[in-house]
């Protein structure tokens, strides 16, 4: 499985063993509880082998360097959508999604349009207190004085899923994993993200009682233009493994009211 990335991975262990071996990619797309296609078969295919980006501000922060169109996988609105993780998620952060309507075909769409954000899981519940806001904060630690260390959701998971907003309007769409690994991200610019976009086409579920297609995305954002990189959840006050609260980035998710998971759906 995932044969394609190992001649880079054998080429980076030679330098940089340690810190490769904790990097990762998504390379296929999983649809209800199933790897669907061959790695690459739906999602672009990006040549930055496992390796994280650090500019928030380029455009390859959308779908990573050099990132070819892909076949487009059909779904239907309420499915269950997520990415395989290849190998997994190896440092303390989170995995968020992001979805984009392509004017027209995913195939010819660059991702130059808005997004919204759709999925989002962070600390793990052990360490949450379940004070969120609609911006998406996380308190740890409750009233003690001494207060926890945080712990992630997304400790070495391979991979994630989540439903498609039923609301979801048909059509075609970039659907874009982001993970952000923290543990550099106490010094400017250096939070490491892992990104690759899937193309998705949206058909209303028939039979479902759900109506469909009414229900526009948002609060929407460019990408790159959705982080700065000096919010709190991007640069972070101390180093990681102290921190005690964390304050996820990011426009609200949609559908409005829809929480931060903190306890990953793998395969
Ligand atoms: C990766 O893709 C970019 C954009 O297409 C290209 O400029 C670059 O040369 C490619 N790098 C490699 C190593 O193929
Ligand atoms: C919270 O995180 C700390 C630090 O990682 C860990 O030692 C502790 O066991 C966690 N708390 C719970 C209830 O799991
Ligand atoms: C990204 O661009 C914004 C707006 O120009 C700027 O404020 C910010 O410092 C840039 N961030 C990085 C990491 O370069
Ligand atoms: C933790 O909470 C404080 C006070 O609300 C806030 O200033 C800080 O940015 C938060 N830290 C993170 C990493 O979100
Ligand atoms: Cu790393």
């Amino acid at each position: 499985m995932l044969s394609t990335t190992v001649p880079c991975l054998l080429a980076l262990l030679a330098s940089c063993a340690p810190l490769a071996l904790a990097h990762w990619t998504y390379s296929q797309l999983i649809v209800n509880g199933e790897v669907v296609g061959e790695p690459w078969q739906y999602v672009r295919h990006h040549n930055n082998s496992n390796a994280p980006l650090t500019n928030v501000n380029a455009t390859d922060f959308r779908c990573n360097v050099g990132a070819q169109p892909s076949e487009t996988y059909t779904v239907h609105t309420g499915d269950e959508v997520g990415f395989a993780i290849n190998e997994h998620f190896g440092h303390p952060g989170i995995q968020q999604a992001y979805l984009s309507r392509a004017p027209g075909l995913a195939a010819e769409y660059g991702g130059e349009c808005d997004w919204a954000r759709i999925y989002s899981l962070t600390t793990s519940l052990a360490n949450t207190t379940a004070s969120e806001t609609a911006g998406g904060s996380v308190q740890g630690g409750g009233n003690n004085e001494e207060e926890e260390e945080l712990t992630w959701a997304t400790h070495n998971i391979q991979s994630f899923r989540f439903a498609l907003p039923p609301s979801t309007p048909p059509g075609e769409y970039l659907l874009r994993a982001e993970g952000l690994a923290l543990h550099a991200a106490h010094k400017w610019a250096n939070a490491q993200f892992y990104v690759s976009c899937a193309q998705i086409r949206v058909i209303a579920a028939s039979g479902t009682g759900v109506s469909v297609g009414d229900d526009e995305l948002g609060p929407l954002v460019k990408i790159p233009g959705v982080y700065k990189g000096d919010e709190p959840g991007v640069l972070i006050p101390v180093f990681w493994s102290f921190l005690t609260n964390y304050t996820t980035p990011g426009p609200a998710l949609w559908p409005e009211g829809t929480e931060e998971q903190h306890v990953a759906a793998q395969l």
